[in-house]
């Protein structure tokens, strides 16, 4: 029987070690519980990096023991790898670029070597398992070059892959001296799919350019093989969210919190520590509003949750000190004794805590200067049981195409931010439950088991397309 092998840079698993023995904790992203479903289902399985560095050939072999129960089959990456690829390459120089971050791209051969050689080690470790008629579903930028390694040795296989970050314009993407190889590789799956019907544009057009290919409503033609393009926004879990809102744990958290952080309205923050998501811009925007709009202080307190992520790159570390001095200098300026402008946590918290701030938020401030989807407005959404609340949301966010009921911002436009923060401040209560009630909707329906499937449907339909014309 033909299986479905998923793949990432990342098993959603978290393990430690603690005493010599590692500890398992199934992690909670949102792809995790989308493809639970499937992985878990008769032989299928989840290839990828345990997130650890284990060189130790018997520390290997447990862990892929423990991991096989689970239906995860480790790829295990050394140290050089991890810089090289994972931080090097995959967030040094693909990140950046398709975030358009030009100026942040480092460009270095031997970062190159590596991402093409750890996307053979991936490539390896599927052949393990890998039966011909088998369906395997690549996940992101860190294996755009995997779709074509696998094409070579299972020319019968259904390939699809998902980008999760942006597709950038040609204009960005022809600064990369790789972009010819980076397509290639993207081009050996039967489907691709992006967050958004721009960065679907975007990638047809560097197709055209860069390999002369033209499209048809979506459809390539690559060495008589039908590729097919579209446009799926991920969605979130959102019955999660919502029965978490409700949660008796999460309800008790929520009066503790009330209790200590006292009366004054919330506005939300939460990120990933990443140069993307504006976290800079919008602790500028907040100052400015609150010297703007003296009335406000000590009735409005921003809540800022910055998830430690790639501290080892510099960038990151850079960004990490940027934000630790402009929450010193808005603190400092304006905490009263029994007020604090910006309550400030640089690292991450269990569901019910997160739901608990969901709750909580008069406002989500979502305001990234780019993002491929962005889940966490969508999961403030889901969360809001009373249908009270306003969302300010980038227009760089790819989730800006789904939810025009929110406040959409530029996030490069200070005034226009302040301002947003005014409006949601002061909505109606009326209009918060009307633009909240339209939103839920859309989430409830397009949700991440509505994604899936989506995107099963169509990966077998363009395979379905290829076997009829194969036997015309
Ligand atoms: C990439 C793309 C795209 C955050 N803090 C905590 C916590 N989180 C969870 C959120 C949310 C997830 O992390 C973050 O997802 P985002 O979508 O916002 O951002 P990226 O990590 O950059 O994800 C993005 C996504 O892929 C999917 O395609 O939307 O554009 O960049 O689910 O809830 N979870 C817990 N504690 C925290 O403190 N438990």
């Amino acid at each position: 029987m033909a299986k479905t092998i998923i793949v990432s840079n990342r098993l959603p698993v978290k393990i430690s070690q603690e005493n010599g023995k590692y500890n398992y904790m199934p992690s909670e992203g949102g792809l995790a519980t989308g493809l639970g479903s499937i992985y878990k289902d008769g032989d299928n399985i989840w290839i990828g990096w345990p997130g650890l560095a284990v060189s130790k050939a018997d520390h290997q072999k447990e862990i892929t023991k423990k991991l096989k129960t689970e239906s995860m089959k480790p790829v295990f990456l050394t140290n050089t790898e991890i810089e090289e690829f994972y931080e090097g390459f995959s967030n040094e120089t693909l990140w950046p670029n398709f975030h358009y971050f030009n100026q942040y791209i480092v460009f270095d051969d031997d970062m190159w070597r590596a991402y093409q050689k750890v996307n053979r080690k991936f490539a390896r470790a599927i052949a393990e398992v890998l039966e011909p008629e088998d369906t395997i579903w690549v996940h992101d930028y860190q294996l755009l070059l995997l779709p074509e390694m696998l094409r070579e040795f299972a020319p019968k296989a259904s390939i699809g892959f998902f980008l999760h970050i942006p597709f950038p314009s040609y204009e960005s993407f022809r600064l990369l001296p790789w972009r010819r190889e980076l397509l290639e590789g993207m081009l050996g799956a039967d489907f691709l799919g992006f967050h958004t019907y721009d960065d679907m544009r975007h990638f047809l057009s560097s197709v055209n350019r860069l390999a002369g290919l033209g499209n048809s409503n979506g459809m390539i033609n690559v060495d008589n093989r039908k590729v097919m393009v579209d446009a799926l926004p991920m969605g979130i879990d959102y019955d999660k969210y919502a029965e978490s809102a409700a949660a008796k744990e999460t309800l008790e958290r929520e009066a503790r919190y009330r209790e200590s952080i006292g009366a004054q309205k919330l506005i939300l923050s939460i990120d990933r520590l990443d140069y993307s998501k504006g976290i800079p811009q919008r602790l500028k925007a907040f100052e400015l509003f609150l010297e703007q709009n003296p009335d406000y202080r000590e009735k409005v307190s921003l809540l800022m949750v910055v998830v430690p992520s790639r501290d080892q790159v510099g960038k990151y570390k850079e960004l990490k000190e940027e934000i630790d001095l402009l929450v010193g200098r808005i603190n400092g300026n304006y905490s009263r004794l029994n007020w604090t402008p910006i309550h400030y946590f640089y690292r991450s918290f269990p569901l019910n805590a997160l739901s608990a701030f969901y709750r909580m938020a008069e406002v989500a401030m979502v305001t990234p200067m780019r993002d491929g989807m962005n889940l966490v407005c969508k999961e403030f959404i889901a969360s809001k049981l009373d249908k009270k609340g306003v969302l300010i949301l980038s227009e760089m966010a790819g989730a800006s195409k789904e939810l025009s009921d929110a406040i959409l911002i530029n996030p490069n436009d200070m005034g226009e931010l302040v301002n947003a923060i005014k409006t949601a401040l002061t909505m109606p209560v009326k209009k918060q439950m009307a633009n909240m009630i339209s939103m839920q909707r859309s989430l409830q329906r397009y949700n991440i088991h509505h994604w899936v499937n989506l995107f099963m449907e169509r990966l077998h339909h363009i395979k379905h397309e290829q076997k009829a014309l194969e036997t015309q």
